[in-house]
């Protein structure tokens, strides 16, 4: 029985998503695939179909409802399923899914919440324009402020979680979408006590396809993060 589920959103990565599953399944074999499509207009969601195995599976979902919805529907899917942890991983190919056997061992080796890091000693990003870099080492540092984390990649979507670990935090009451859905359950399981480890990973900007990042994100974030660091200061107060 595969014990790790790895769960891979798509929206519109026809040209990516092929490679990266290959590589994915050759990094960790015995390990299932669940590819999380939102009926993508390209259709990459035929292509997963084609793709599909013993080991790989696709969930279509009738329209693009944001990445927090598509991971929250993936582990859905990995509780069923009895898996024992659970991967996100982008298909645009930024993350490199031979990273996946360390981030995995250290998981199993008690971490709850293992993130692929960029900004840790060791950590990288190539080929990103200096306001991507900017944008994401202000969020996470404002993150780290406001939210009294220690995570220094908290926006981080390169993840293994330990199942248990997630059921413990009320998944279904996360709402947010975007990279502020990594920050908040990270932060949940923070708060939760869990054991957080982060793993150095070079990230490569995506070499194919459209990204879907926009300032609608950017502000979600700076919004909720800042909502959600006043109101724990001010029940600290109380
Ligand atoms: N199912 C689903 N997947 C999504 C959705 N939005 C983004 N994704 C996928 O989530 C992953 C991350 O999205 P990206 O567009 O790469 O976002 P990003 O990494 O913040 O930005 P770039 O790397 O600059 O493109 C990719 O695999 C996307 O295809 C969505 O609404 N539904
Ligand atoms: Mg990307």
């Amino acid at each position: 029985m595969a014990e790790l589920l790895v769960v891979v959103p798509t929206y519109n990565e026809r040209l990516s998503l092929a490679g990266v599953v290959a590589r994915i399944r050759a990094a960790v074999p015995e390990a299932h695939v669940l590819i999380v499509d939102d009926n993508s207009p390209d259709g990459t969601g035929e292509l997963a179909d084609s793709l599909a195995d013993s080991h790989i599976t696709v969930l279509h979902r009738p329209g693009k409802e944001g990445l927090g919805r598509a991971y929250l529907a993936g582990f859905a899917r990995a509780i069923e399923g009895g898996y024992r942890y659970v991967a996100e991983i982008d298909a645009d190919g930024s993350h490199d899914p031979a990273d996946l056997p360390a981030m995995l061992a250290l998981a199993v080796d008690g971490a709850d919440l293992v993130i692929g890091s960029r900004w840790i000693p060791g950590g990288a990003v190539r080929n990103w324009p200096w306001l991507r870099q900017a944008i994401s080492r202000a969020g996470n540092a404002y993150s780290r402020v406001l939210l009294r984390s220690r995570i220094r990649d908290i926006t981080a979507g390169f993840r293994v979680f330990r199942i248990s670990a997630l059921q413990s935090v009320q998944l279904e009451s996360v709402s947010s979408q975007g990279y502020c859905f990594q920050v908040e359950l990270a932060w949940r399981l923070e708060r939760s006590g869990a054991r957080i480890v982060e793993h150095p990973i070079t990230f490569v900007e995506r070499a194919e396809g459209r990204s879907k990042m926009h300032l609608g994100i950017v502000t979600e974030a700076l919004l909720r993060v800042t909502g959600w660091g006043l109101t724990a200061g001010l029940r600290k107060r109380q």
